[in-house]
Formats: structure tokens, C-alpha cells, sequence
């Protein structure tokens, strides 16, 4: 079903007059109340009233992670602190997070478009809509929750359960749609198999997944083993959190809400556009927010706009699944992790040169960490078996508690990890989809 069929059907001619017209609002706004936006509009002789056309974005400047930490925790919000209604934050690349303010009409129209996301894939009021993401600082709990409850179906928050409980509440309560990362679903599917329950014994038809990069081949995978149709969907919390773009009954590509947000495409190296169809950042303007407007935001995140129109009758651009990041950002079961914050906690402990990698495997469909540590030449002598095993507590304490991380942790001798020939660590070793 079509949930906001007069803006996702729209003429696409209509729909960009209405994102320029957007636009010049949202840049007002921030040239107004946000001090970064003001400096970097004035260095570059930026005049609000030239900027006509989708085509004359190139001339604004863009938004990186960055500029958001550096605002640490309020100085991006575009409207007084009174008119804050909900805060969530993300772990930007280092220590500091960034603080994603929402307004009561911000509120509204995420849940809006989460019931766009929800509608498109044929959840409705009659359904039970299970949601197993994170309640807490990250977006997915909140967002989806909200956006379901708005659609009128009936939602069992289920996060933070362990998995014999979801299956209990998935079983008894009913559950039609599960909406959670794909990594969880696989891994209720290989709880199923452990009990021998056959998922048809669940009332489950439909899987939403998103927050982690995830493939074809994982798509039919969690589909034979759960019995269910899953469905793709894509979102970040500095631009809204889920609710962005997401795919249609036909899964060739997710819908991106152009009315809300102008998406390029640009090459990571030159920052130029790239036309539709080549492959490259995504880069989002966001045209309707209050309180966290952003302009050319870069997200990291690796894919294109499909040409051509889609048989749904949206006329919203697709984008197709995210095929990767130009940064070493890690998601370990939704949650995004930078290696560079693990080094600077490495940093914090004695002992331990910041010689590190991180090998990801899947572990019943969740991500098992392995942290491989080179230590100092004198760490071995100086003390016995007793104080490495106090050092990975501490390490493991500390990556839990800063970045949500658990990691199995392996002490190395010095230089005994590989070096490329550069003699570079490759940091991160990905072996999910294999
Ligand atoms: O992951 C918001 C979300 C929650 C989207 C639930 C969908 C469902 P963040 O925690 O800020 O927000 O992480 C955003 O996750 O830049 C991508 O790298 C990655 N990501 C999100 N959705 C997908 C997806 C939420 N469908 C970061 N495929 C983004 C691949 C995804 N990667």
C-alpha cells in the first residue's frame, strides 16, 4: 500500500519545485541559527537567493561527521533547547558523539515516514509488529516503534530480550512482521532450528531489516530458513534514523523520501556528482527537519540511483542496497564502530602497542569480535598469565561500556601481526558473508 500517495506518486517535476522551494527554507534556517553553517556560508560568499535550482547544490558546501562532533553536544540544533523533544546520539569516529535534537513536528513526520517504510511492504493495522532494535540511543527502537504505532498496527516492543524470549513472544503473542537487524533474524532462525521448531508454527509472513549492510544471498537465507518475505530499508540517525529510503513490494532498489530529503550521488575523491546510475557516496540534504537541518551531509555509505521508474507507482528515485563505505566504520550487529575509537581507548591502557585487528565472523547469525592486541616487548616478561587476563578485562570492561562492543580478546606478540607490504595493519578483516 502507498501510504502518502500524494507525495510518493507525485509528478517528478512538482516534486522538485516543491524540494527547491524546501530547500530555500531549510537554508535560511540554518544560515539563521546554526553558527557553522553561517561561517562556512559566509567564507564561500554563499547568497541564499542564488541558490535557485537543484543544480546550484553544488555550490553549497558539504557536512562531515566532523563539523557535527565539533558541535558536541548542541551547538548544530537550529531551534532553542525548549523545543527539543526527543535526543538521540551516534558514536562519531573518535570519542565524541554526535546529538541528533528532534521537535515535535520532526517526531511526526519520522513516524510519518517510517509508516511509508512499513505501508510499502504491506504491514498495516491488522498486524503484530514485533521490533527487536535497540530502545536506547540508537534510532531503530524509537523510530519504528513510533512510526508502527502511528500506522495503527499493534506493537510489542521486544528489544533487549534474549532470544528464547522473542521466539516465546513471537509464538504466543502471534507476531505477523519482525523488524530488526538481518544478523538477528538469523539468528532467531538458528535458536528455531536448535529447539526444532518448524517457523511454521509461527504466524510470521513478513521481515524488515536494515541498520547493517547485507546481500542477496542473506536475503534468501533468512528467508527459507524464517518462512517469511524480507524486505531491505535504509536510514541514519544525523538525517533522521529508519525511514529514509526502503524498498517497495517489487525489492529492486529502496525509495528514497525525496520530499524530505534531496539525495547526490558524488565521488568520494573529487566531490563532484556523479550522474544517475554510477556508483558512489551518498550525500543527503535534509529539507523539512526543525531542530537538525543538514546540508549535503556526507554518510559514507556506498551505492547509486537506479534510473528508470519503478512499477509501484512511486515516483521517489530508488537507490540500490548500500554495497559498502569509504571509511573502515564497522557495524557489529547495528552498531557502528570505528576503528580509530579503538585505538584510542588502546591508548588509554599500558602495556600495548596500538598494533591492532579486528576479525568478524558470523556466529548463529550474530557477529563474533575477535580483537587481536600486539603487546609490548615486556609485556609477557613482567608479570605471569594472571595479569593478562586482568589487562583483557579491563579492555573488554572498557569496550563495552564506551563503545557497546563485546570482543573476544587475543594478546599477540610484538610484530606478529601481518603488515601489508606497505607496512600497513589492514585493520579490519570481514568474514560475515563468507
Ligand atoms: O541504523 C538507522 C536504521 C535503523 C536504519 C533501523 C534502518 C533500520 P545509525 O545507527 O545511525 O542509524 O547507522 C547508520 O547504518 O550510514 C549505514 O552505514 C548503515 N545502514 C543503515 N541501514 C542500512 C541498510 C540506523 N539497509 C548507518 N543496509 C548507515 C546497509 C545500512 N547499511
Amino acid at each position: 500500500m502507498i501510504y502518502s500517495r500524494e507525495y510518493e506518486t507525485m509528478l517528478r517535476e512538482d516534486l522538485e519545485q516543491l524540494q527547491v522551494e524546501r530547500l530555500q527554507m531549510t537554508l535560511h534556517q540554518v544560515y539563521r541559527n546554526v553558527s557553522f553553517y553561517k561561517h562556512l556560508f559566509d567564507d564561500r560568499k554563499i547568497e541564499i537567493e542564488e541558490i535557485k535550482s537543484l543544480k546550484d547544490l553544488e555550490k553549497l558546501p558539504f557536512t562531515a561527521k566532523e563539523n557535527l562532533r565539533q558541535s558536541y553536544p548542541y551547538e548544530a540544533f537550529a531551534v532553542p533547547l525548549r523545543d527539543i523533544v526527543r535526543i538521540h546520539s551516534t558514536s562519531g569516529t573518535t570519542g565524541t558523539p554526535i546529538v541528533i535534537g528532534y521537535t515535535k513536528n520532526d517526531l511526526n513526520m519520522w513516524s510519518s515516514l517510517v509508516g511509508r517504510v512499513l505501508s510499502s511492504v504491506g504491514i498495516d493495522s491488522n498486524d503484530l509488529v514485533q521490533i527487536a532494535f535497540d530502545y536506547s540511543q540508537s534510532t531503530g527502537g524509537l523510530g519504528f516503534h513510533y512510526g508502527a504505532e502511528k500506522l495503527g498496527a499493534s506493537v510489542i516492543p521486544a528489544s533487549g530480550e534474549e532470544v528464547m524470549k522473542q521466539i516465546r513472544i513471537m509464538k504466543d503473542y502471534r507476531s505477523s512482521a519482525l523488524i530488526s537487524t538481518p544478523g538477528y533474524a538469523l539468528h532467531i532462525a538458528s535458536a528455531l532450528e536448535k529447539m526444532g521448531m518448524d517457523p511454521q508454527e509461527l504466524n510470521l509472513s513478513i521481515g524488515l531489516f536494515g541498520a547493517e549492510p547485507w546481500s542477496e544471498k542473506t536475503r534468501t537465507e533468512i528467508e527459507s530458513r524464517l518462512k517469511i518475505k524480507a524486505y531491505d530499508n535504509y536510514g541514519l540517525s544525523e538525517i533522521l534514523g529508519p525511514g529514509v529510503a526502503y524498498e517497495c513490494e517489487h525489492r529492486c532498489g529502496m525509495h528514497v523520501s525525496e520530499d524530505h530529503f534531496i539525495i547526490e550521488v558524488i565521488d568520494p575523491d573529487t566531490l563532484k556528482p556523479l550522474p544517475e546510475g554510477q556508483e558512489g557516496e551518498l550525500v543527503f540534504t535534509t529539507i523539512t527537519k526543525q531542530a537538525f537541518p543538514l546540508i549535503r551531509y556526507r554518510t559514507g555509505d556506498i551505492s547509486k540511483i537506479i534510473s528508470g521508474t519503478c512499477s509501484c507507482g512511486r515516483t521517489l528515485r530508488r537507490i540500490e542496497r548500500i554495497s559498502g563505505r569509504i571509511d573502515d566504520m564497522i557495524i557489529v550487529d547495528g552498531n557502528n564502530i570505528f576503528p580509530s575509537q579503538i585505538e584510542a581507548l588502546l591508548f588509554e591502557m599500558e602495556g600495548v602497542e596500538p598494533h591492532f585487528q579486528i576479525l568478524l565472523t558470523r556466529n548463529e547469525g550474530l557477529t563474533a569480535v575477535e580483537l587481536m592486541i600486539e603487546v609490548t616487548p615486556d609485556f609477557f616478561s613482567f608479570d605471569e598469565i594472571k595479569s593478562a587476563e586482568n589487562f583483557k578485562k579491563q579492555l573488554s570492561d572498557l569496550l563495552s561500556t564506551r563503545l557497546g562492543l563485546r570482543a573476544k580478546i587475543t594478546l599477540k606478540e610484538p610484530n606478529s601481526l601481518e603488515r601489508s607490504s606497505g607496512k600497513k595493519l589492514k585493520r579490519v578483516i570481514d568474514l560475515r558473508e563468507e
